[in-house]
């Protein structure tokens, strides 16, 4: 079972990962746990480079360093985990290309979904988790969690754009939500943490 977690900056995404991963191993059920950028080698060279404030990237050479570091993570755990017969949990993936990069950057979003086909050899989750809430509130609790973590600097290049760029972003997640029905499971990111691992144990058929 592939299943992704997304939504905008300090949604809760890392958060209600560390909770399902423990209903994952009552249950007794092997997983792998993943993250993009950084799930494999290439991505945690590459994730640096992507989010360190000091980074001035060209949006297309940003477009394809993510798109490198999913074709590699694909290749090298994704797929080689779902053949395996386990269950992948990846905190972003494919979907943040389309809402950050598409909606976000201004690409054209069908064209950002052949790439992703291209990169990942056309593997798309069964489930996504969107943890969805008001921009405001997701960039106060990310940059709270970055100040108080010393990750302001080296982890804050999105984090740092402008309020218009994040409320884009969630638009566009909202809106490949309403195109996907079947594989989205939109969440209210404002609940607690234990309210949403409930919804998502129920949404991943876990209960
Ligand atoms: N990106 C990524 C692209 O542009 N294109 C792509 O293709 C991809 C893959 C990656 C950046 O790269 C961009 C998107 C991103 O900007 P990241 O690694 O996803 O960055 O960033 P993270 O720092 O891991 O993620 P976020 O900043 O989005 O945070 P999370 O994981 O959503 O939130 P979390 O769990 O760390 O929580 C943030 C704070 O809120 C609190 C937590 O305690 C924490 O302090 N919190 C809650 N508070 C109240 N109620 C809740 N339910 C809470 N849940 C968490």
């Amino acid at each position: 079972m592939f299943v992704t977690l997304e939504g905008i900056e300090g949604a809760g995404k890392s958060t209600l990962m560390n909770l399902l991963v423990q209903e994952l191993e009552k249950r007794g059920l092997p997983f792998v746990r993943t993250r993009e950028p950084g799930g494999c080698g290439l991505g945690a060279r590459l994730r640096p480079l992507l989010l360190d404030v000091s980074s001035s990237l060209d949006s297309r050479a940003e477009l394809f360093l993510f798109l490198a570091d999913r074709a590699q993570h694909v290749a090298e755990i994704i797929r080689p985990a779902l053949e395996r017969g386990e269950w992948v949990l990846c905190d972003r993936y494919a979907d943040s290309t389309i809402a950050y990069q598409g909606y976000g950057r201004g690409m054209d979003a069908d064209r950002l979904q052949e790439l992703n086909d291209h990169a990942t050899g056309g593997l798309w989750p069964e489930r996504t988790l969107l943890l969805d809430l008001p921009v405001e509130e997701g960039l106060k609790r990310a940059r709270a969690r970055n100040g108080r973590e010393g990750l302001s600097t080296s982890e804050g290049r999105f984090e740092a754009e402008e309020l218009a760029f994040h409320q884009r972003i969630r638009q566009g997640f909202l809106a490949r939500a309403v195109r996907w029905p079947e594989r989205f499971c939109v969440l209210d990111a404002r609940r607690s943490p234990e309210e949403l691992l409930k919804a998502a144990v129920a949404a991943l058929n876990l209960d």
